[in-house]
């Protein structure tokens, strides 16, 4: 793939025509169940934030093509995963259960993340190779640029894929991994999320060139753009962009541009930044109607089975939250460890 094909309007996805020609219809549907479920999560997350049962809720609606379409391009389970807190429909593609997602939410014991110690949405999936990260935005690039030079030295054939935000690649650590990356040629896909908002600013606010994927070409890599509401060409993207990592040509930056339906977080009143009439608009490309769009035109899917999905996910939204709210918090002593090595007493 040449740097040329930066352009975003060069490479939109077409949501009639999507990069997902080869992919068989079971993995099609298990896509669209993936961002189903996600969305039915997120959607609950704001109404317990609001009946002031979780302190915190940042959400992923509107960037379930992008998340669940990167990870299904990758090999779940035996690739790394460095995430950043958006994230919640590629940790559910990634395995996360309901039931963990809504235990994290909670700040409960069992939660996989961090045992009740980090924020909500500080991903971390030990099992499925999803590596845990900080508040900090990019500083997951340089570890996933580490965890990638330790593949390379250890001669494996696994990809790491990273996530982050269009606003975040203004700071220093994403540039200093990239770089790192593209010259030791590592096996990293950058997955930047361009939802057009870092918070309140704008995109244009945050970097004088027309879209992220430019940047890669200043670096020396790999850089594409794509319809970042469009599942199956963030899946198409991605994978050619795995298959180049996995053949040992090194990285891509891939730039999924979408939007942020919801405001920021829970704590952030969008209304005085951005006005009703252009989230309504940009409403109309929601994922989640492309994908359906899609799939009831390829005789995939239709009215009835997408209801029956619906009440199904809904129903394990509700009986992952009866779980978490059951569940116990930890013990206040529980913070103190475990964060250094307990002490070996000798002789
Ligand atoms: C180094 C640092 N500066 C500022 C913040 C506060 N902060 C948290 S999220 C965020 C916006 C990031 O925007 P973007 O990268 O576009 O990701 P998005 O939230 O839009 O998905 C900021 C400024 C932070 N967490 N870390
Ligand atoms: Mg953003």
């Amino acid at each position: 793939m040449d740097v040329s094909e930066v352009d975003v309007t060069q490479t939109q996805g077409q949501s009639g025509s999507p990069g997902g020609d080869n992919l068989p219809k079971d993995t099609m549907l298990d896509m669209f169940w993936t961002m189903l479920l996600a969305r039915r999560l997120d959607e609950r997350s704001w109404v317990l934030h609001r009946q002031g049962k979780i302190a915190f809720h940042i959400s992923a609606i509107g960037h379930e093509a992008s998340q669940v379409g990167a990870a299904f391009a990758i090999q779940r389970g035996h690739d790394w995963v460095v995430p950043y807190y958006r994230d919640l429909a590629l940790m559910i593609a990634m395995g996360m259960t309901p039931t963990e997602f809504a235990l994290g939410l909670m700040g409960k014991r069992q939660e996989p993340n961090s045992g009740g110690r980090q924020m909500p949405s500080h991903w971390s999936l030990r099992r499925a190779n999803v590596v845990s990260h900080s508040s900090p935005v990019a500083t997951q690039t340089p570890h996933a640029a580490g965890i990638g030079l330790a593949i390379k030295m250890r001669g494996d054939d696994r990809v790491v894929l990273t996530t982050i935000g269009e606003g975040s690649t203004s700071q220093g650590e994403w540039y200093e991994g990239v770089n790192w990356a593209a010259v030791h040629a590592l096996p990293v896909i950058f997955l930047v999320q361009n939802n057009r908002y870092a918070i309140s600013e704008r995109v244009d606010r945050q970097m004088a060139v027309k879209s992220v994927a430019e940047k890669a070409c200043g670096l020396g890599l790999v850089g594409v753009s794509v319809d970042g509401t469009d599942v199956f060409a963030v899946y198409q993207t991605v994978r050619e962009a795995v298959d180049r990592a996995r053949r040992g040509e090194g990285p891509t930056v891939v730039e999924a541009v979408g939007y942020r339906i919801t405001p920021h977080s829970s704590d952030d009143d969008d209304r005085t930044y951005r006005s009703r009439e252009e989230v309504e608009e940009n409403k109309q490309r929601d994922p989640m109607l492309i994908a359906r769009k899609f799939l009831i035109a390829e005789g995939f899917l239709d009215e009835n089975t997408i209801q029956e999905m619906d009440t199904r996910a809904k129903t394990m939204v509700e009986e992952a939250i009866r779980t978490a709210e059951q569940a116990p918090y930890p013990s206040p002593e529980e913070a103190l460890g475990p964060v250094y090595a307990e002490e070996v007493k000798r002789g």
